[in-house]
């Protein structure tokens, strides 16, 4: 009877793993690449509302099916999240609420009402982040007066001075540039009503206890008096400057960094700056966001970026898991495409290491400024294994390998865009109170260069170092860090094959308490799932609904660390119980990390290409 279940399960289990590779390979554009929709929260939808307002822009064929977007996001209480099933989000909900009232919207209708109650019962308005408040100050619902200065003079401090905009990790100096206009000029565009119903009336924001904070609050005090008598010729040699710098990083398709936050308030800074919307470079800004929005069913919603080439090298790795040989034609394709992305240009990562040469891999389609470590790391390891043979890596992996082992940071880790950005007097500041400002190494970017670089000659000295430093953050548990994953099953689910690639045994002690960590963290349905609260909560640690994307991490960890026991089969057991008939997975929960505590990510690809591997690298098991 037993040998008869089994038999059955395997017949299946083959059968999931080819119905899940044909869905992936569907799924795979013309031109070779790979591109999940990346879904995020609907303040990217509000401000995208509140840009095309302060542009003298906005018309009904955008804010109809925006608005009709942002009401299809509300939940029953109605509030506004940052993730799905996540608590209600002040910040979010007032820019629904305040996206909905520009759309037309009126306060007295019932969703309006439960959105306001959900804000005054959060602290109101004033509880908003800072970001928040800028835009309603853009539109004259927030006195600039309450906003913290941000001077544009900043763009003078050198690299070595603390605060200088290179010790902030690229996507918050190129959020923080064009802010340092906006922030001079202090411009309002009225939106025509008022916010005053979602004030709860408090004042704004106690400073919080601490040294650092009072001695920011004092230095805000300091800059706001500089904001009104500040010396003429430096204030405008200072904007001048911050204009060429924002100018100098537009890309290819439009964007700042293909991330939205710098994208629009870099727009708003050249209007301001005088550049009017038929000007080339706003055109191509706004041309751009057009193609990064998603028109569907009569709503729009809006791509906060794109990842298009991390999702080609996970697509490729998944692939040759599952056992399809690199010479297929979709991974032919798809390694040709990804060759013909490697960037060859310098970018602001030559500011910490200006004699390392350019390679390296973006993670869009136009993003050639801000190649990072981690889609270097992936898509090299793709690379490599899509060209067997013993001729060795072949030139573009050794560039990449070059270029990651040159990015390596002082201590031995790596971050995700630049190396020693680890400054943290940068979270300080009192415009700083949303998401990371610092791109520290992490493990789990630290564990994709580790596996890389074990496999290509000439840089043992990282990859000691690296690997080195990778052991030591193995947490108490067993565990490591996820940063750009949720969370620990993420950190853990690298990190593992990366010892296994660095020549690390299967009973080496780390192996073990990180095969053991994973298991500990399986659900009774055999599944693994980790809600993003954990992130701050430790209650929530490792705890959460079981979901396709972590139980694969889960299982691509311990096939690494050996393990081929009850809690592997029952992890296999969990993908193909839940597999869907066209081959894929349902996944509404949020597995993708942006900054922990503040902003995530639903890749929708996660759920295709992780299962994928995690079957095929256990395929000897399911048959
Ligand atoms: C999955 C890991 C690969 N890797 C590259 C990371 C790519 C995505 O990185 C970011 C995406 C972001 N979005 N929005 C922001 C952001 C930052 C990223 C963002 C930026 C500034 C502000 C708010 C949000 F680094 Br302010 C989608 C490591």
């Amino acid at each position: 009877m037993s040998t008869q279940i089994q038999r059955s399960r395997s017949a299946t289990g083959r059968r999931g793993l080819d119905l899940a590779v044909d869905a992936l390979l569907r799924e795979q554009a013309p031109a070779g690449w790979w591109k999940g929709e990346l879904e995020t929260n609907v303040t990217i939808e509000a401000e995208d509302l509140f840009l095309r307002h302060f542009l003298g822009v906005l018309g009904p064929e955008v804010t109809e099916p925006t608005a009709r977007w942002i009401r299809h996001r509300q939940r029953d209480d109605g509030s506004w999240a940052t993730f799905h099933g996540g608590p209600a989000d002040v910040s979010t909900t007032v820019e629904a609420y305040v996206g909905l009232r520009l759309a037309g919207d009126r306060p007295d209708e019932d969703h309006m009402a439960a959105a306001r109650r959900v804000i005054l019962d959060g602290g109101g308005l004033e509880r908003a982040r800072v970001f928040t408040k800028i835009w309603l100050a853009l539109m004259g619902l927030w006195d600039w007066q309450h906003v913290p200065v941000l001077p544009p003079e900043l763009i003078f401090l050198p690299p070595w001075a603390p605060l200088n905009i290179y010790d902030f990790a690229c996507w918050a100096r190129q959020t923080i540039v064009p802010l340092t206009i906006v922030s001079a000029y202090r411009p309002v565009r009225r939106a025509g009503f008022g916010v005053s119903e979602l004030r709860a009336g408090g004042r704004p924001l106690p400073p919080p206890d601490g040294g650092w904070e009072h001695a920011f609050t004092a230095i805000d005090r300091v800059l706001g008096h500089y904001h009104r008598h500040h010396v003429k010729r430096l204030r405008a040699a200072a904007l001048r400057r911050a204009e060429s710098w924002i100018l100098e990083r537009q890309e290819a398709d439009g964007s700042w960094g293909g991330i939205q936050p710098p994208w629009v308030y870099s727009l708003i800074a050249l209007a301001l700056r005088g550049y009017d919307p038929g000007h080339p470079a706003m055109r191509r800004g706004l041309e751009g966001l057009d193609g990064f929005t998603v028109h569907e069913d009569g709503f729009r919603r809006i791509e906060a970026c794109q990842s298009p080439v991390w999702d080609t090298g996970l697509a490729v790795i998944a692939l040759l898991d599952a056992g399809l040989p690199p010479d297929h034609p979709a991974l032919a394709q798809a390694g040709a495409w990804l060759e013909r992305e490697e960037i060859g240009v310098r970018g602001d990562w030559a500011v910490r290491r200006p004699r390392l040469q350019p390679s390296g891999w973006a993670f869009e389609f136009a993003n050639d400024l801000y190649p990072d470590i981690d889609d270097t790391a992936v898509i090299a390891l793709a690379l490599q294994r899509l060209s067997p043979g013993d001729g060795g890596p072949p030139p573009a992996v050794r560039r990449g390998a070059a270029w990651v082992a040159g990015m390596q940071s002082a201590g031995g880790g790596w971050g995700a865009f630049d190396a020693e950005n680890e400054r943290e007097l940068c979270r300080r500041p009192p415009f700083c109170d949303f998401g990371e400002v610092i791109d520290p190494p992490s493990a789990d970017v630290t564990a994709h260069v580790v596996e890389l670089l074990a496999g290509v000659p000439g840089h043992g000295h990282e990859l000691r170092t690296g690997l080195r430093w990778l052991l030591d953050e193995q947490e108490p548990d067993g565990a490591w860090f996820g940063r750009w994953g949720a969370n620990l099953v993420y950190g853990t689910g690298a990190a593992l094959p990366a010892l296994r690639a660095a020549g690390i045994g299967r009973d080496h002690p780390a192996v073990r308490s990180g095969a053991r960590f994973l298991l500990s963290a399986q659900n009774e349905d055999g599944g693994w799932g980790e809600d993003l609260r954990g992130y701050r909560d430790p209650a929530w640690r490792a705890r959460g609904t079981s979901t396709a994307s972590q139980t694969a991490w889960a299982l691509i960890g311990l096939h690494a660390a050996g393990e081929t026991g009850a809690g592997v089969r029952r992890g296999l057991a969990w993908l193909l119980e839940h597999q869907l008939p066209d081959g894929g997975w349902d996944e509404p929960q949020y597995t993708g990390t942006g900054f922990p505590g503040d902003f995530y990510i639903n890749y929708h690809l996660y759920r295709m290409v992780f299962p994928v591997m995690a079957l095929g690298r256990f395929r000897e098991l399911l048959a």
